[in-house]
């Protein structure tokens, strides 16, 4: 059984996913894809070959090519079953569905690289604003998940419940984005804790981007 992973050691997406392989300990092999490197290495035909979009991640499993984080993380609770990311109940599955998609689908969008990089070199906006648009974005989905989590009955150390979830993938990722665009995690104190509960696990520690190969 063989497991490669394009990735790019800062890429929330790509974090996400190595996350969920940590979960499962599940051994892979590391390909750097340097979205900074002369315009984005991800736009190379050697790369577009892996992935026709043009973005991180890919996973190749036995040579079969998943693209789409949150697509390759129920890829891989559907093939690989403990720990499972995903609970069974439809309830709590479409929660934890629906945490994870407000960040992958609501926020890291407007986070992106190609769309940064389109506000600054095709609208001509300068770094100030597009800080703001950044800030903007995060904070509106961040607030929207504190708030579905209040309001969820099922507690726990975690996003949902007391084992991490493909929600946490999710969010440990965008605090960690976040912070980095200027965004304070101790804005709110429920998340910080879970990420806290997250970083404990070496899982996440070791998905860490600092810790990545292609770390800079
Ligand atoms: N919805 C996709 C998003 C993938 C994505 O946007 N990845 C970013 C890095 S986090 C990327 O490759 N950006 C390159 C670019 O925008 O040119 C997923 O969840 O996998």
């Amino acid at each position: 059984m063989s497991l490669e992973l394009y990735s790019y050691w800062r890429s929330s997406a790509s974090y996400r996913v190595r996350i969920a392989l940590n979960l499962k300990a599940l051994p892979y092999t590391y390909h750097g894809v340097d979205l900074m490197h002369d315009g984005g290495d991800q736009w190379k035909a050697s790369y577009k070959e892996v992935n026709p979009q043009s973005r991180v991640p890919t996973l190749v499993h036995d040579g079969e090519r998943i693209t789409q984080s949150l697509a390759i993380i129920e890829y891989l609770d559907e093939t690989f079953h403990q720990p499972a990311l995903l609970p069974r109940d439809p309830v709590d599955r479409a929660h934890v569905r629906m945490l994870s998609q407000i960040i992958a689908c609501d926020v890291q969008p407007l986070q992106n690289t190609s769309t940064t990089r389109y506000l600054k070199d095709t609208l001509h906006h300068d770094d100030a604003t597009i800080g703001q648009w950044m800030q903007e974005w995060i904070v509106r989905g961040l607030d929207a998940y504190n708030a579905h989590l209040a309001r969820d009955p099922v507690h726990g150390k975690f996003s949902h419940g007391d084992t991490p979830s493909m929600a946490d993938c999710c969010l440990v990722p965008q605090l960690f984005a976040a912070q980095r665009f200027g965004v304070e995690p101790g804005r709110y104190p429920r998340l910080a804790l879970i990420a806290e509960n997250c970083s404990r696990l070496s899982a996440f520690a070791a998905a860490h981007p600092t810790r990545q190969p292609d770390a800079k």
